[in-house]
């Protein structure tokens, strides 16, 4: 029995209050909680026994599925090897070869890799070296960061300044000097797209507004998710990364492309940069890049932004930037582990394989009720509802709600459920998921 049973005689229930749950409404879960006690493959178990499809890979991060065996024994080898080592002036031979396999699967000349514990770190890491890299290059007024509006970034407070989510940004201070461009979402135009969506490439010529309006010598880097996730799945349209990538050149200004959700494979091709044929200055990636289950993140930088601060004298820290657990030994591990199952698997590449599949089933949900929009790209899908009058968000919620009674887990955002399943899904479990998800769409009002 544990002590908070003594406390409270009788319940076998873990004590709910001293948990102060992120990105959570507290009180309304605590008054009705939904708990998961297990996983393995495609499925959770959830407290009350029940068998949950897993719709989301966890958190958009599990790409592999759950309870790998081969990234379990990799983590107790590597634990009981060699559980913590210093990267401050020290290192171990692990993080090399993790760092070096990454490299192997990286989009050509992207392959200096700096290691974080999150995607919030790896944004907040990719935004430093961007300003340190333009001030080795005599680039030094260029302090200046363009997010987009609807970004998402993580939670640091670099990423909330180049972040477009009024909620995450509207209480705290933000960096100063960041713009924004504006969302590519246009439901008049590109509803109910597979893929890429045709209209809106033309937006990519907001950043020579914002060149025009702060002068380019004071802008060192534009970061935008080539699909944007956490906002409800917006997928670049056609032309508009290469647009960005284009008026990046023609001003000096870094593109950085957050691959948090989009690397490893999300999209049917290893990163996003390789989907849309886009190759940035520097990726921030996490999640995927261990399976979700050891906390890491990295970012990958181009050899010339590396190149660039590998300048003066040899004994001087090039970079005053690094986290305790920057290269972990044990994230490196699992992390290797994951990449090996992600080739014995062909993992990078199966959303491509099944992309067909899911873009008919999740379309198919075109006409139930409420439904205003689907878009799918790789192994993700949006489904946008349409708002209840006065209460938005509330549609989307009893939607998820319902789902996880039903036994699928899916993501809600406003009025946006998201589906990322783990990249090992079969296709009779994208036919399961697909009946569960009309059942719940034709029950909310
Ligand atoms: N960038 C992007 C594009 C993300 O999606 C982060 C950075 C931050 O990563 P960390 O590891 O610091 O959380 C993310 C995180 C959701 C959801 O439901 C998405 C994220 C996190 C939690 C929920 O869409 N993305």
């Amino acid at each position: 029995m544990t002590l908070d049973a003594i406390d409270r005689p009788g319940s076998n229930e873990p004590n709910l209050e001293n948990f102060w749950m992120p990105f959570t409404a507290n009180r309304q879960f605590k008054a009705a909680p939904r708990m998961l006690t297990s996983a393995k493959g495609m499925y959770y178990e959830s407290a009350d026994g029940r068998t949950v499809l897993d719709g989301t890979a966890g958190l958009w991060c599990v790409n592999a599925g759950h309870g790998r065996r081969q990234i379990a024994e990799a983590v107790e080898r590597q634990l009981m090897d060699l559980d913590f080592a210093p990267t401050f002036q020290m290192a171990h031979p692990i993080v090399f070869d993790f760092a070096e396999r990454l490299a192997k699967i990286a989009p050509a000349g992207l392959d200096r890799v700096f290691f974080t514990g999150s995607g919030s770190e790896s944004v907040d890491t990719a935004l430093k070296i961007a300003i340190a890299y333009q001030r080795a290059i005599g680039q030094g007024t260029r302090t200046r960061f363009i997010g987009r509006e609807r970004g998402y970034h993580g939670v640091g407070f670099g990423g909330i300044s180049v972040g477009g989510i009024l909620n995450n940004r509207r209480v705290f201070p933000q960096l100063p000097g960041t713009d924004h461009l504006r969302h590519t979402h246009d439901l008049a135009r590109n509803a109910y797209v597979r893929g890429q969506p045709e209209h809106g490439a033309e937006l990519a010529e907001d950043l020579e507004r914002l060149v025009a309006l702060h002068g380019a010598e004071t802008i060192a880097a534009v970061i935008v998710e080539p699909v944007a996730g956490s906002t409800g799945v917006l997928i670049a349209p056609n032309g508009y990364l290469d647009r960005l990538r284009a008026i990046c050149d023609q001003h000096g200004i870094l593109l950085i492309f957050d691959e948090v959700i989009s690397g490893f494979g999300r999209l049917g091709t290893p990163f996003g940069a390789d989907y849309f044929g886009v190759k940035p200055d520097m990726m921030a990636t996490a999640k995927g890049l261990t399976n979700g289950c050891i906390p890491m993140g990295a970012v990958f930088a181009s050899r010339a932004v590396h190149d660039a601060l590998m300048r003066g004298p040899e004994n001087a820290i090039e970079l005053f930037h690094g986290y305790t657990y920057s290269g972990h030994p044990v994230g490196c591990a699992a992390g290797i582990a994951t990449l090996d199952i992600y080739a014995e698997e062909g993992l990078l590449t199966r959303g491509a394989d099944l992309a067909e599949t899911w873009h008919d089933a999740i379309h198919s949900l075109k006409g139930l009720p409420n439904v205003i929009d689907i878009r799918t790209i790789g192994l993700i899908a949006g489904i946008e509802l349409a708002p209840r009058a006065g209460a938005p968000g509330t549609r989307a919620y009893e939607a998820f709600v319902k789902a996880f009674e039903k036994g699928l887990l899916v993501r809600t955002t406003g009025d946006i459920i998201a589906l990322s399943p783990p990249l090992i899904i079969e296709r009779e479990q994208i036919a399961t998921l697909l009946s569960m998800l009309s059942d719940v769409l034709k029950q909310v009002a």
